[in-house]
């Protein structure tokens, strides 16, 4: 285990789960309350604008009110104190890890808390509603849409991310379903590079085959467990 100096770990709702955020496809989860194509398609966005402003204008606000828990809080523990490289992707759109103090973070499906100007692809920190169609701060159009990627939009900063999988000696998956590509497919990436892979999460993802190890368990539990463990190899 003492030969590692490079990690990737790729985060999903399900490390949010405990700080009362709901994740996708649990029980009662966002999907169910609303059909994907609705609201996370630029099809549906263009179809009915001011439901797709009012699904993000709600989330971002819910945002707000939730704060990082204890896994959160490991990882970045582990960020402040791991001398090699460290990127978190996170999947999520929430700001939990930059609340709990990481610092190498990347989302890599956009963020709630920024606004996307349709016009001018300008990006703004923005934590407020959208719904009343507000000035792009920088070309004056009202052509701001939530700065999250949609299905068949492509993700932010993939040739970082995949620099990061070809270097990376371990892989870990915290809190996700495996249900929706790129991101479900950097643990078959990194494992065929040549990285160590280990899966951190409730049940056994759609991916888990891919995974040298699979914990089950709440991220409460087991990311503080885990960043103890590499921590102390890191002496
Ligand atoms: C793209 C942002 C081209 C918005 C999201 C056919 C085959 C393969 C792929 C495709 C296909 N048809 C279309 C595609 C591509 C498509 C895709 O994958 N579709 C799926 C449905 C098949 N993907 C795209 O369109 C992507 N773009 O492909 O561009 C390209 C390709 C390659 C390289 C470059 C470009 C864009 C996808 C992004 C969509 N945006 N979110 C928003 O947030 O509203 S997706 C959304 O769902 C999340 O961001 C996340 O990525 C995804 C999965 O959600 P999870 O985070 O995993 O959450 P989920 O609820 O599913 O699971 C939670 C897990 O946590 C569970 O396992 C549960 O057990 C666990 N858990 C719960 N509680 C806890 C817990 N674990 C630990 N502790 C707990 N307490």
């Amino acid at each position: 285990m003492n030969d590692i100096r490079n990690i990737v770990v790729l985060t999903g709702a399900g490390i949010s789960a405990e700080s009362g955020i709901d994740t996708f496809r649990d029980a009662g989860g966002l999907w169910e309350q609303h059909r994907v194509e609705d609201v996370a398609t630029p099809e549906g966005f263009a179809r009915d604008p001011e439901l797709v402003q009012r699904f993000y204008d709600a989330r971002r606000e819910a945002v707000r009110t939730v704060t990082p828990n204890p896994a959160h809080e490991a990882l970045a523990r582990l960020d402040a104190g791991w001398e090699g490289h460290l990127l978190i992707v996170t999947q999520n759109v929430d700001d939990l890890h930059e609340r709990a103090g990481a610092k190498r973070v990347l989302h890599m499906h956009g963020e709630l808390l920024s606004a996307l100007c349709a016009k001018c692809q300008a990006r703004h920190a923005w934590s407020e509603p959208l719904i009343d169609r507000p000035a792009c701060p920088g070309c004056g159009e009202q052509a701001l849409r939530p700065d999250v990627v949609w299905f068949g939009e492509m993700p932010y900063e993939m040739d970082r991310i995949y620099a990061e999988l070809r270097r990376a000696d371990l892989f870990v998956s915290i809190g996700t379903s495996g249900a929706v590509y790129p991101a479900a497919g950097f643990v078959r990436d990194a494992r065929e590079l040549g990285a160590r892979t280990l899966e951190l999460n409730l049940e056994r993802s759609e991916g888990s085959y891919w995974f040298h190890e699979s914990r089950q368990g709440r991220a409460g539990e087991l990311v503080p467990r885990w960043v103890d463990e590499i921590l102390s190899i890191e002496g």
